[in-house]
């Protein structure tokens, strides 16, 4: 029903990053595509302007996802079996970008990168002061961690985009939990989550060497 499209709400993204850790520390790939793409939907509710984001992240989760309907979907699991599967087949362009161009360890690293920077963002979020600016918690922590990633003219078209996002109250509101207060507690219970997430992702990734893909 049209209300339950409307009800739509940023809780179901900490459900799903709640989600992603299995008792033996492994991450969950279903879930974690299913946090993104909660955080798609929450994208496209803040205006055209984000698009070109939310498409890039929809690209990277159809690739992941295609993954999971394919024959070897049990390889892909979790991110750790994505990684052992992968490495041990020879499905990943160590060097430079070129038979496997959209390996799974490739793509989920840019999604892996991305949480990083939200985790920060959230983070700034939930600690700002009431009238602060949601374009500056959010450029500040995007300069410090994905644009290095991101080549000028990304870097520049981002920019622009935050300039277009409420202020802190408004969003807190857009993510339809409520009270501001209340969007702010349930963030300070959803970013253990996701920290725990990027972490252990991060050893992961570095045990391996994996945190350079192209
Ligand atoms: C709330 C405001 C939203 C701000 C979002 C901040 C992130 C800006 C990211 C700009 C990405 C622009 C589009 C394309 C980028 C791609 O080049 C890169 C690298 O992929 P490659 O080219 O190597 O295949 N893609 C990424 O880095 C993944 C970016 C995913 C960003 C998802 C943001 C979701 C935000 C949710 C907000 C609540």
């Amino acid at each position: 029903m049209a209300a339950a499209a409307a009800t739509f709400s940023l809780r179901e993204v900490l459900v799903a990053f709640a989600a992603c850790v299995s008792e033996q520390r492994a991450v969950r790939v279903d879930p974690y595509l299913a946090g993104w793409k909660g955080l798609v939907r929450f994208l496209n509710c803040l205006g055209t302007i984000f698009s070109f984001i939310s498409k890039d992240a929809v690209t990277k989760i159809e690739i992941i996802e295609n993954y999971r309907n394919s024959d070897q979907r049990e390889k892909y699991l979790t991110v750790q079996s994505m990684v052992e599967y992968e490495l041990a087949n020879g499905l990943v362009d160590l060097q430079k970008r070129s038979k496997h161009p959209d390996s799974g360890c490739r793509t989920f690293l840019r999604l892996h990168r991305a949480l990083h920077w939200l985790q920060m963002f959230l983070e700034g979020l939930r600690t700002g002061e009431d009238n602060s600016k949601t374009s500056v918690i959010c450029s500040e922590t995007y300069n410090a961690s994905l644009a290095n990633y991101h080549p000028w003219i990304i870097r520049k078209a981002a920019g622009v985009a935050f300039c277009a996002l409420p202020t802190r109250n408004t969003f807190l509101e857009t993510m339809n939990v409520g009270t501001a207060e209340e969007a702010v507690a349930m963030l300070g219970e959803a970013l253990p989550y996701i920290c725990e997430v990027y972490k252990i992702t991060e050893e992961l990734y570095a045990q391996h060497k994996l945190l350079d893909l192209t």
